[in-house]
């Protein structure tokens, strides 16, 4: 199970400060979204999110989410954790195609406009009671990209509530540019290695409760995390990342992308569906 990669999986903290990156919020423009309705763009530009969003039938996620139970199976029988199915697109066609789905690329060209590369999956999948918090950030720090105008798909596989620790977001403040975050390398609780601390002075978190097969959308500088899971049920959800052809990728992360609207941009690769399901 390997994919063919030079990109930099998690760009380092210099790294990532050797690029010179517009972090600051870029609303969505579009006067007639064909799939959206025009409360949901504006919703996006005021609170940085937009939840629920139905995508695929009951039948359709029973499907997806066997697919998964089998792959998640094979990566811990390698002793991979449920939190490592990252960039699976590359590796795995199934994958491709949801992150491809024309349904979830109409949703996304709405608010990202007529150019649009897809370039990240990554399953976030909670087992029960296995005590992983994702503390609170914005996705655009930790990425080499510019400007951040990335918004993720996070699609539910099992159910999402507050009892399994659902995503929060903590609405409007995508618009407050880049925050300042703690690093915490060495916190085998926290899945990612940021925490902007103190975020009750920015509001109320809201919870992303979705069923499976439904989707929230966030933009890359909106706060979110979620907290650890005390119940018995699993909370799985596949984070599906895109971004407009204009933006540039840096570290070697050109080479994630599918074109999924518009004319390919010189600037990203265009990955081809793997065989490997
Ligand atoms: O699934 C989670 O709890 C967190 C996901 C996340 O941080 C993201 O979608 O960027």
């Amino acid at each position: 199970m390997t994919a063919p990669t030079s990109f930099q999986p998690v760009p380092g903290q210099d790294d990532l400060q050797q690029v010179a990156r517009d972090l600051s919020f870029h609303p969505a423009t579009n006067a007639a979204p064909k799939v959206l309705t025009r409360e949901q763009v504006e919703h996006f530009n005021r609170e940085g999110y937009i939840l629920p969003l139905r995508i695929f039938t009951d039948a359709e996620v029973v499907g997806l989410r066997t697919y998964f139970d089998n792959l998640l199976a094979k990566y811990m029988s390698e002793g991979k954790d449920s939190y490592s199915i990252s960039s699976a697109h590359l590796r795995h066609g199934r994958v491709w195609d949801v992150l491809t789905n024309p349904r979830i690329v109409a949703i996304v060209s709405d608010l990202i406009g007529p150019s649009a590369v897809a370039w990240g999956s990554h399953f976030f999948c909670k087992m029960p009671r296995d005590g992983k918090t994702v503390s609170w950030h914005q996705d655009a720090s930790y990425w080499p990209l510019t400007p951040s105008k990335a918004v993720t798909v996070w699609l539910a596989i099992d159910d999402a509530d507050r009892g399994n620790a659902c995503m929060r977001y903590i609405p409007g403040t995508h618009v407050l540019g880049h925050l300042t975050y703690k690093l915490s390398e060495n916190d085998p609780t926290n899945v990612l290695n940021q925490t902007v601390p103190d975020v009750e002075k920015y509001g109320a978190p809201v919870y992303v409760e979705l069923k499976a097969g439904e989707a929230s959308l966030h933009s890359d500088l909106l706060l979110h995390g979620s907290e650890a899971n005390d119940s018995d049920r699993r909370r799985c959800g596949l984070t599906l990342r895109y971004t407009s052809g204009d933006v540039r990728a840096y570290m070697g992360w050109h080479d994630k992308g599918v074109v999924v609207a518009g004319d390919p941009p010189p600037h990203w690769g265009n990955r081809a569906r793997p065989e490997e399901e």
